[in-house]
């Protein structure tokens, strides 16, 4: 069953490079509501289980280390079809194949450093907004 919920972190550079606030006010004007936010910073090791699923993949290690180079927002939003309509509003993972308007479009430096996340399933919104967030915080 569709929990209409989705899990979204801000990543590094674009929290370092003052976009956050840009990012959340089109997150809230493309209609998704803001269940739960924080500001944090990964250890590179919470970063590596955040990230498990790509552990043999080649950019894993790079990817940890970026993920935690420095302050994130993680945030978890509500929408009718928020997964795949979020994941729309981010746009492709490399910027340059993203749709004009997207946030990585606008926002991301190159295919790592691509300043926002998106959950893929609902189940993995489930499970990503659970690892940043506790149970009284989700309403
Ligand atoms: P995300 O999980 O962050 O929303 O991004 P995604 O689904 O579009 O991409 P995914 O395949 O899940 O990859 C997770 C993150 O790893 C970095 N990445 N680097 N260098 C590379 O080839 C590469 N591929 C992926 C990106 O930061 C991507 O968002
Ligand atoms: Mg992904």
């Amino acid at each position: 069953m569709p929990t209409n919920k989705t899990f979204t972190m801000i990543k590094p550079d674009a929290v370092a490079d003052g976009h956050s606030g840009a990012i959340i006010k089109m997150i809230e004007e493309a209609g998704f509501r803001i269940v739960a936010l924080k500001k944090t910073q990964l250890t590179a090791e919470r970063a590596g289980q955040f990230y498990a699923v790509h552990a043999e993949r080649p950019f894993y290690e790079s990817l940890c280390t970026y993920m935690s180079s420095g302050p994130i927002i993680p945030i978890i939003l509500e929408k009718e079809n928020a997964v795949a309509d979020f994941r729309t509003l981010i746009g492709a993972t490399n910027p340059d194949n993203a749709d004009e308007g997207t946030i990585r479009k606008l926002f991301a430096k190159s295919m790592q450093a691509n300043a926002i996340h998106g959950s893929d399933s609902d189940e993995n919104a489930q499970i990503e907004g659970s690892f940043f967030f506790g149970n009284v915080e989700q309403f």
